[in-house]
């Protein structure tokens, strides 16, 4: 049992949810009580005086790609000097060419350079991050890179959620032969990591460049018979309709959605899927289609905002600068952002036990050198934590 007193509390319930002069009171790891501190009820727990600091939930990377063997610099200059991803892709570079790197590397080696990735982001006041499998294309990998994604929570004071990304891109071997790669490959992959108890929810790639909407409704198929949520990377590059065919699978999220149109939207909308949005993929890439944000605002699809985390498209391990550029590029609020790391992504994992501060959620919190939560977007660079609690605890 402790008291955290003297603090700012940013509770976003309710918009930021700000209290001044709060306390908060843990128990087994859990909220149980957040208010004024005059108004805290008798406790002999024991009292931090936090010095008047600014105090949010613990922030929550939805998305991330953090696990991967290798870099994409090369490829950051083929595409300075004139190519585009997809171009890069044809020519048997992108996400191929992490496949190599990450196949080659044993459990160790991926850990050892995963690891130092995970580290920074718990430096930026993360304590939930969403990994994805993806970048290993065959069984064996696509099972080491989940395992050791679970080891990274084993390892270090941080929940991870990971999400079995099978259907990311067509390995080399079956280049032409997408359903092929999806029956021999995704749907026998995703039974064997869910009888491991290594998956979370099933992601996938709906793009030209990837997977159609009908080949990821197969694999959405196996997702429901085995009773897991999905996700979708939807309208990043082009309009298939991704964000749709997510939204009838009732999809915890929709992520990157550059090109989604008005019936997209609706459908999210509707169905009540989180809007994750990536901006890092987007400045990395140079696009110049935002998400239509004020659409997803006005038709009220709850918005998150995720690193995307990945050697080729967005190699940026800082959540708060995607908060930053959320504002910056897409137009989000500060505040908006705030809640898309915090509830909104919550809910983009499906997690309803973490990203308010209320009673019975998870102390999973974050202590900031700041006054105001809007500080938090406003900045661009290091992250100004001063400290951060994993489950009651100081991590
Ligand atoms: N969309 C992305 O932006 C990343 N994956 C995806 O489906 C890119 C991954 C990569 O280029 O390695
Ligand atoms: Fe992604």
């Amino acid at each position: 049992m402790m008291i955290l007193g003297n603090l700012r509390v940013a509770t976003l319930s309710d918009g930021y949810g700000l209290i001044p002069d709060a306390a908060i009171l843990i128990e087994g790891g859990r909220i149980q009580w957040v208010g004024p501190e005059a108004h805290l009820p008798p406790s002999a727990a024991p009292r931090h005086d936090m010095g008047g600091r600014l105090c949010t939930p613990a922030l929550i990377d939805c998305h991330t790609h953090a696990v991967f063997a290798g870099t994409r610099a090369a490829e950051f200059e083929m595409r300075l000097k004139g190519a585009s991803y997809a171009e890069v892709a044809a020519a048997g570079g992108g996400i191929v060419s992490t496949v190599t790197a990450t196949r080659a590397a044993s459990a160790e080696e991926l850990l050892a350079a995963s690891l130092p990735r995970i580290d920074a982001m718990l430096d930026g006041g993360v304590g939930t991050v969403e990994i994805k499998s993806g970048y290993g294309l065959d069984i064996e990998t696509e099972l080491r890179m989940l395992r050791v994604a679970r080891r990274i929570g084993a390892l270090r004071k941080v929940r991870v959620r990971t999400s079995f990304l099978g259907a990311h891109a067509v390995p080399a071997d079956y280049r032409g032969r997408p359903d092929a790669y999806l029956a021999e490959v995704v749907l026998p992959a995703l039974k064997v990591a869910h009888d491991e108890g290594l998956v979370d929810a099933v992601d996938g790639f709906c793009e030209g460049i990837a997977f159609s909407p009908a080949q990821i409704a197969h694999v959405f198929a196996q997702a429901h018979k085995l009773r897991l949520p999905v996700k979708l990377h939807a309208e990043q590059l082009s309009n298939l309709g991704g964000a749709a065919l997510a939204a009838r699978h009732d999809a915890l999220s929709a992520d990157h959605l550059e090109y989604l149109d008005a019936e997209g939207v609706a459908a999210l909308a509707a169905a009540g899927t989180v809007a994750v949005l990536l901006p890092g993929a987007f400045y990395a890439l140079r696009e110049t289609q935002a998400p239509p944000v004020a659409a997803l605002r006005a038709a009220g699809v709850p918005m998150a905002v995720a690193t995307d985390l990945n050697p080729g498209t967005s190699p940026l391990g800082a959540l708060g600068l995607a908060m930053n550029m959320a504002c910056t590029l897409f137009r989000l609020t500060p505040e908006e952002a705030l809640a898309g790391t915090t509830i909104h992504a919550a809910r983009a994992l499906g997690l309803s036990d973490t990203g308010r501060i209320a009673p019975g959620f998870r102390a999973d919190l974050a202590i900031w050198e700041a006054e105001h939560p809007a500080e938090l977007s406003w900045r661009i660079g290091p992250a100004p934590l001063h400290a951060r609690l994993h489950e009651g605890e100081f991590a």
